[in-house]
């Protein structure tokens, strides 16, 4: 058995609906999670919703409702769309939850332990939208002259009894982790802003607030709740049971990959670990920070912003898969994207629609009109059907897990695509309509040969397009057990026995979009 395999996405905010941007973040840990999977590895998938801190608690009192019911409804619709978006998580945490409560006071008793944490005042700015403290020197001058933290956001000066965490002492281990695992902070850029900031030296870290009290208790300390981003950043321990010794924690931590946005880097790379090596566990095995999305004025989405793509609307207005397959396919995932609704459209249209649906309508048509919906025996290859073997071969079992291990999501599905290309090109030479009527028997090995392929082109994007693949592969007759790369591989130019392989009547898979009638901002 391969090795286990942990993935999360980031906690999301749930002070208002998700956004795009959310959407486009589970959805790209969804697909890893089903890549993973489809390598034969036992995989837990985790996402959920980061419910404490000054946001939430100053956004429920603006909606004249408690944190808790913010919470609760909000949560609802994270959970809602990333149902419809055929997320297939294990777990979905909640913050508020009282195990989640026990695992963070379970660090901060780890970090006290280690003699990490004392009791100070904190001095100094905070963005409440960012939940964040920033040095003066980090700020930057708005156009009124205001202050603002390097994400544009306001900043208040903020004064109160607080605990400190002595994030200096780990300036040299952090920078030795990063040194001796290259591959923990990823994509490079981020890596190397990272190196420059732990480099530029590291302040003690204020980690508790006696202003409001929506947060996890310290122990021992009950006027003061922690600073929202330790017990945030501790769902990824929670969700496998952490502070108990369960099997799920032998199993699954230390994490593969925490998939976050560029944005919280820092938090996950810097702060984390060294939280974590304070309270004597283990780090995580890498961060990778994506790119943001941003909608056709190349405007960041966010709540605050108040430009709010739903995604479930642009679900139900180009469904579900073409959607999925747009994000990954459209943007290299390290860096920012705009999308816009002709981007979608066209993608589904030219690459779902016309050239992979078309060619799976095309044959199997043609073995259903020709061979009574059976697959047909092969004899013998030519020497375009093995060239044709081998392209598919190459990208399902090398060229797309190369590319889907290290996030390059766009690179795995341009190999795909140039395969299905393959295939195009492969039916139109080969022309089975024509042959048909001069060489039947070399008709039957040409549409068996696109049967495999096909087959195998399909179980390779299933993790792309779930619900689709599916869908085909049924209509298939593909065996449960034959759906992994392996078990697919498997009938790599075998002959197939015909008895195993009844055809359903083909229906279309992709229809061809149109544009909405008047296409809205940003989608
Ligand atoms: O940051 N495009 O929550 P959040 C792509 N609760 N990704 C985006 C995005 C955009 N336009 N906007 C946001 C938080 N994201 C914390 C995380 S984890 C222990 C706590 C990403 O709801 C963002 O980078 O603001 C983050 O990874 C995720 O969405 C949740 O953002």
């Amino acid at each position: 058995m391969a090795d286990p395999y942990y993935i999360t996405t980031a906690i999301h905010y749930p002070n208002g609906k998700p956004h795009i941007g959310h959407a486009y973040e589970t959805i790209a840990a969804d697909v890893m999670a089903r890549f993973q999977r489809l390598q034969g590895r036992e995989v837990r998938f985790q996402t959920g919703t980061d419910e404490h801190g000054l946001k939430m608690a100053q956004k429920a009192r603006d909606l004249g409702i408690t944190p808790r019911e913010l919470a609760d409804e909000m949560s609802c619709h994270f959970r809602d769309l990333f149902d419809k978006l055929d997320i297939s998580y294990d777990r979905f945490i909640r913050t508020t939850e009282d195990q989640h409560h026990r695992a963070s006071q379970a660090i901060w008793q780890g970090m006290e332990a280690s003699g990490d944490l004392y009791l100070d005042r904190y001095e100094g700015w905070y963005s409440v939208r960012d939940e964040a403290y920033y040095d003066e020197s980090e700020l930057e001058e708005g156009e009124g002259g205001e202050k603002l933290s390097p994400q544009g956001t306001p900043v208040e000066w903020t004064v109160e009894e607080s605990w400190f965490f002595r994030l200096s002492k780990y300036q040299e281990p952090l920078l030795a982790l990063y040194r001796d695992n290259p591959e923990f902070i990823q994509p490079d850029s981020r890596r190397n802003e990272v190196i420059r900031f732990v480099e530029g030296g590291l302040r003690d870290l204020s980690v508790s607030r006696t202003s409001f009290d929506w947060g996890v208790k310290v122990p021992g300390a009950e006027d003061h709740v922690m600073y929202v981003w330790v017990d945030a950043l501790t769902n990824y321990l929670t969700g496998l049971g952490y502070p108990d010794e369960t099997a799920d924690m032998t199993k699954f931590w230390p994490a593969d990959l925490h998939l976050i946005g560029k944005d919280i880097v820092r938090f996950h790379a810097v702060y984390w670990p060294a939280f974590l090596m304070s309270a004597n566990v283990a780090v995580p095995k890498k961060v990778f920070g994506h790119g943001f999305l941003l909608n056709r004025d190349g405007k960041k989405e966010s709540k605050s912003a108040g430009n709010v793509t739903d995604p479930s609307e642009l679900a139900d207005l180009y469904g579900v898969d073409p959607l999925r397959y747009f994000l990954l396919r459209e943007f290299s995932f390290g860096q920012d994207g705009s999308y816009s609704a002709e981007a979608i459209v066209n993608r589904n249209n030219a690459e779902l629609a016309n050239s992979y649906g078309n060619l799976a309508q095309r044959t199997l048509s043609l073995l259903y009109k020709n061979c009574e919906g059976y697959l047909p025996p092969i004899n013998g290859h030519t020497e375009e059907d093995k060239a044709l073997f081998e392209h598919v071969d190459r990208v399902i079992s090398k060229e797309m897990p190369a590319a889907f291990d290290k996030l390059a999501f766009a690179q795995g599905l341009e190999a795909w695509m140039g395969a299905v290309f393959a295939c195009n090109a492969y039916i139109d030479a080969q022309a089975p309509w024509a042959l048909k009527k001069t060489d039947f028997e070399r008709m039957k090995t040409v549409l068996a040969t696109l049967y495999i392929v096909i087959a195998q082109l399909t179980v390779a994007i299933s993790p792309v397009i779930p619900a689709s693949s599916r869908k085909l592969l049924d209509a298939m007759g593909i065996a449960y057990e034959l759906r992994t790369i392996e078990g697919i591989r498997s009938h790599w130019y075998s002959p197939l026995s015909e008895a195993d392989y009844q055809l359903d009547k083909p229906e279309g898979l992709f229809p061809r979009l149109e544009l909405p009638e008047a296409e809205g901002e940003g989608g």
